[in-house]
């Protein structure tokens, strides 16, 4: 113990010594390691303070190659602490603080070599090149930006004027709302009136059709009921007014298996559970089921697309079926069922709604109210197109185009960016695509979404997303890395995640020079 006491104040003493060699090279005497900044943390004359205030060592325990303090404040220029922190000055470039675990670790990483201390010569001092050539750089750089800022002050007032034009045009459209939606009511109240006088003339041809229906609603059901009427006569051979079963089993037709007989299965199937039939009961029983047999009997049934009978109604059918019937079944029973008074094919049979002719007053009102609904029908339509315009300046105006809004004419701008495989397009503000050089569909990577850069830095960064669902995966989204450049250009294009794509774009709406100093003006010395 006494033994390393006295080692560890003879180590100190050399550390020390050597310290104060290496301050004396600079304006404030600190020890080695420590940045300007932090020197008046480090006093000799005072014991020192742990930065995490955890302890408070005496000073000459400060770079005694011993670790103190947890959080390795006390070692700055030795590597006794692995959480250490050691400041090189780098006069003629920029400093550096590097972990205290490469000091003297044999590795130059300072360009001033004083990490290297302990083997004076492993490290000469390149700062003085190296700074030229950053400087060289940065001037490059400057030069850019100031350039690049022209024209970023023109993209400037050209994108407040197209804010401003659109702002302008968003209430001009707002106005030609307020104005259509106006027409619009006029114009409906024109239909309206038109549509009543046309639906007053229409009445009278709808009354007509409605009557004409009924008439031969009521033919049919009068020929039906004589048709009915002549058969049943037909069978009911005492003419009694009854049908018996006797009467039935002589006639063929009730015969429906076709077995030579009328059995018992076949009068339940005509007369249900009765004996007999009166006429009544024949009508609302017997008759529906039997007039198909009698039709099919005699060939009466219309095979589907049959082109002969052309557009015959079912009234017509019927009063064709009945001349078979009464022409053969009824074996030369010759009545003349042309004598029957026949539908007239006039205006009135065909649809209502098609070909049919009017007299010239009802077609003059037709023609009035058809122009009045299509005159509404337009007036909507330019609403509906007048509020999807009103939608997309909204859409522009809501969107981010910068603080000076240098960002706002480039909106819809497309560039592209082609690599071994793809063709790369963004389209500013609106959405990103690629397209496999050989063929396909173009794919979306994503649609304008936010700027994303981080904190103070928020307009490097476009971030577009929601694009095409990736296979087994998230939808694809692009991030836009943004820099200072002459022209609006993608530089690079690649894909760090699958499905992640990241483009490098420049453009001088990103070149600031004063940005620039601010940036540059934060090297510590
Ligand atoms: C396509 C392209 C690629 C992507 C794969 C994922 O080939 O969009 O960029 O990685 O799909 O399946």
């Amino acid at each position: 113990m006494i033994y390393s006491a006295w080692l560890r104040q003879l180590h100190s003493l050399t550390i020390v010594i050597f310290t104060f060699i290496i301050s004396a090279q600079t304006d404030v005497p600190r020890p080695r390691g420590v940045s300007l900044s932090k020197a008046s943390l480090y006093s000799p004359t005072k014991d020192f303070t742990c930065f995490d205030g955890t302890s408070t060592i005496p000073f000459s325990y400060v770079n005694d190659d011993y670790c103190d303090c947890f959080d390795g404040s006390d070692e700055p220029g030795t590597a006794a602490c692995l959480n250490g922190v050691f400041h090189c000055t780098n006069a003629g470039h920029r400093p550096q603080n590097i972990p205290s675990s490469r000091v003297n670790d044999g590795i130059c990483d300072c360009c001033d070599g004083t990490d290297e201390y302990s083997t004076p010569g492993t490290c000469s001092n390149i700062c003085e090149e190296l700074g030229k050539e950053a400087r060289a750089k940065a001037q490059q750089l400057a030069d850019l930006h100031k350039a690049g800022n022209h024209i970023r002050l023109e993209l400037i007032e050209k994108g407040n004027k197209k804010r401003s034009e659109m702002a302008e045009q968003l209430s001009q459209l707002e106005k030609d709302k307020t104005e259509a939606e106006k027409i619009k009511i006029e114009k409906e109240a024109i239909k309206n009136e038109l549509e009543a006088k046309e639906n007053e003339a229409l009445k009278v041809y709808r009354d007509a059709e409605e009557k004409d229906r009924q008439r031969r609603a009521e033919l049919a059901r009068q020929q039906e009921e004589k048709e009915a009427s002549e058969q049943f006569a037909r069978f009911d051979s005492n003419s009694d007014g009854i049908l018996t079963t006797d009467e039935i089993k002589v006639v063929n037709v009730f015969d429906k298996n076709k077995d030579g007989e009328v059995d018992q299965d076949e009068i339940l199937h005509f007369f249900g559970d009765k004996d007999s039939v009166n006429k009544e009961d024949f009508m609302s029983t017997t008759w529906p089921i039997l007039k198909p047999l009698l039709m099919a009997d005699q060939g009466m049934f219309r095979p589907a697309g049959d082109e002969e009978k052309g557009e015959e109604t079912e009234a017509d059918e019927e009063e064709d079926a009945q001349r078979v019937e009464d022409t053969e079944d009824l074996g030369g029973d010759d009545e003349n069922i042309d004598d029957a008074p026949h539908e007239e094919t006039d205006e009135h049979d065909v649809d209502p709604d098609n070909a049919r002719t009017y007299d010239d007053e009802t077609q003059k009102l037709i023609d009035e109210a058809t122009e009045a609904r299509r005159q509404l029908t337009d007036s909507e339509r330019t609403i509906r197109e007048i509020d999807s315009n009103i939608r997309t300046f909204q859409q522009n105006l809501e969107k981010d185009y910068g603080l000076q809004q240098e960002y706002a004419t480039l909106d819809g701008q497309c560039l592209e960016y082609e690599d071994k495989e793809y063709i790369y397009k963004l389209c500013l503000f609106q959405k990103v695509t690629q397209k496999s050089k050989n063929g396909g569909m173009e794919v979306g990577l994503g649609d304008w979404g936010e700027w994303a850069g981080e904190e103070g830095k928020k307009y490097s960064v476009m971030k577009y997303t929601n694009g095409i669902a990736c296979w087994n995966g998230p939808n694809r989204m692009t991030t836009v890395h943004i820099n200072c450049g002459l022209e609006s250009k993608l530089t690079s294009v690649t894909e760090p995640f699958r499905c992640e794509y990241k483009i490098e774009l420049t453009t001088p709406a990103a070149c600031d020079d004063s940005n620039l100093s601010q940036q540059t003006s934060h090297d510590e010395l």
